[in-house]
C-alpha cells in the first residue's frame, strides 16, 4: 500500500505504444522523467542531452508544440538548420524485457525495429528544481510554457484518471 501510495505521487501518465516495423515517433522531449519499459519487438533510439537545444531547433516556445524538433533527423536540411551538424547523439536498441530511463529534456527520436512492436512508458512528474538546473537564460525561459502546459494536462488527466 505504501509503495503504491509512493507511485501515485510520483507517477502522472503510464501510455501505451503499439506500432509495427517502420514506425518512427519524430525528435522531442518530454517535459517528464521517463521509463520506456519494452514489451515486444525492438526499438533504435536516439537521444540528445538537452544542452544541445539550439541544434536541434525546436518549434517557437508559443506553439502547441515546443517540444517537437523541426527536423526531420533522417534527412536533414542543413542550409536551413545549419547547427544540426554540431549535434551529438547517444544511440541504443531497446529488446523486450528492457527499460530505459529518458529523464526531463533529453530529445529522443524512437524506431520500430520489428513487426509487433508493444512499449509502455511511464511520465514522472519533472520538478522545476531540476528545469532551473538544466536551464538558464533564455533556453529557461523557452521551457516553461511546455512545463507549465505539461503540468496542466497531467493535471487534467490525473484527476479524471484518479489512481
Ligand atoms: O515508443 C515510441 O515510439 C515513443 C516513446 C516515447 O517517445 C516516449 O516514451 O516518450
Amino acid at each position: 500500500m505504501k509503495l503504491q501510495n509512493a507511485l501515485k505521487k510520483k507517477l502522472w501518465v503510464t501510455n501505451f505504444w503499439l506500432g509495427t516495423h517502420g514506425n518512427v515517433t519524430p525528435l522531442h522531449y518530454d517535459p517528464s522523467d521517463n521509463i520506456l519499459a519494452q514489451v515486444s519487438g525492438r526499438k533504435r533510439i536516439l537521444l540528445f542531452d538537452p544542452k544541445q537545444i539550439s541544434f536541434l531547433y525546436p518549434f517557437p516556445a508559443h506553439s502547441k508544440i515546443p517540444h517537437l524538433s523541426q527536423i526531420n533527423i533522417d534527412e536533414p536540411d542543413i542550409e536551413k538548420f545549419p547547427k544540426f551538424s554540431k549535434a551529438k547523439c547517444i544511440e541504443c536498441v531497446l529488446e523486450p524485457g528492457e527499460m530505459l530511463f529518458i529523464p526531463v529534456f533529453w530529445w529522443h527520436q524512437v524506431y520500430s525495429l520489428d513487426k509487433l512492436n508493444i512499449a509502455v512508458n511511464f511520465w514522472g512528474k519533472a520538478k522545476f528544481r531540476k528545469i532551473l538546473l538544466t536551464y538558464s537564460g533564455s533556453r529557461l525561459l523557452a521551457q516553461i510554457p511546455a512545463f507549465l502546459w505539461q503540468e496542466f494536462r497531467n493535471m487534467v488527466s490525473f484527476n479524471s484518471n484518479p489512481r
